[in-house]
């Protein structure tokens, strides 16, 4: 069964970014339990700002899950990124994500990579970025296997990166690693932006997909943008995909209205 996530940020530096619900832990798993999700999809500072032992508490008391915890806070916050040209900061970028991996297995849930893969430009060829990318996904790949959890990399849209923006290249990138333990993520606003066929897209990515953010052609809730939903939900249900889907969108027009309205379009899309 597919299950359901709403994105939960205690990043205030990423204040404007693509997550519905600021309002802190406990609030975020009260809200996300009160309208029906199965999960919060979480985007912390750093694993200590809220420990495994005080989250798994509040997760039973709502009778919520995890899906999943971000590492974005390594670009947003301490300017990481895994092809950086300056060798240390590449290995404080792996290290950043190494604790959160670690982290998101206390959970047995993934560590997302997204904005932390970083570009090639400048002193960094494309080669060379694909090189300490590659790498740093098969180390940080057999980490995670070695928790039992996969590891989930994202391919992004070309105005946040010039690596993989599609699902065939993630895929492609996926194959080319020696890892087995690298999962996709599918983000539908992305995949708005840059698939010829968002539909087809999802169907090809069979097999590779360990995550869907499920949103709309604008990066709101699910239903208030321009794809057609529909088309891409059952091409996703046919993969046999069976993790989470989760909102990752704007709280627009307000935290509230975007879970409600994201929560709406999940029942009609993905019927249990
Ligand atoms: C960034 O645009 C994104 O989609 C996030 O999931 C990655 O940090
Ligand atoms: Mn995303």
């Amino acid at each position: 069964m597919i299950k359901t996530a709403i994105t939960v940020s205690l990043v205030e530096q990423a204040c404007g970014g693509p997550f519905v619900l600021w309002d802190g832990i406990e609030k975020g798993c009260q809200t996300a339990a009160s309208l029906g999700f199965d999960a919060i999809e979480l985007f912390a500072p750093s694993p200590n700002k809220v420990p495994a032992d005080t989250l798994k508490p509040l997760l039973e008391a709502n009778n919520i899950e995890i899906a999943a915890v971000g590492t974005g806070a390594g670009m947003v916050i301490h300017g990481l990124t895994l092809c950086d040209p300056d060798s240390l900061k590449r290995d404080q970028a792996k290290d950043f994500i190494t604790d959160m991996i670690h982290y998101g297995a206390q959970f047995g849930v993934p560590a997302i990579i997204g904005s932390m893969q970083g570009h090639w430009g400048g002193n960094v060829s494309r080669d060379q970025a694909f090189e300490w990318l590659r790498a740093a996904l098969n180390d940080l790949g057999e980490i995670a296997g070695n928790e039992g959890v996969p590891l989930i990399y994202e391919p992004l849209n070309r105005y946040e990166t010039n690596l993989c923006n599609t699902i065939a290249q993630g895929v492609d990138l996926c194959q080319s690693l020696s890892t087995q333990h690298v999962k996709l993520l599918a983000d539908v606003f992305h995949m708005g932006i840059e698939e010829a066929d968002p539909a087809d897209a999802m169907a090809s990515g069979k097999g590779y997909i360990g995550h869907v953010h499920f949103v709309d052609s604008n990066r709101q809730a699910a239903g208030r943008g321009h794809l057609n939903l529909e088309a891409i939900a059952k091409a996703l249900i046919k993969t046999g995909y069976d993790r989470f889907i989760s909102a990752e969108c704007f709280p627009i027009p307000d935290s509230e209205s975007a879970a409600k309205d994201t929560t709406n379009e999940y029942k009609r899309l993905f019927p249990r």
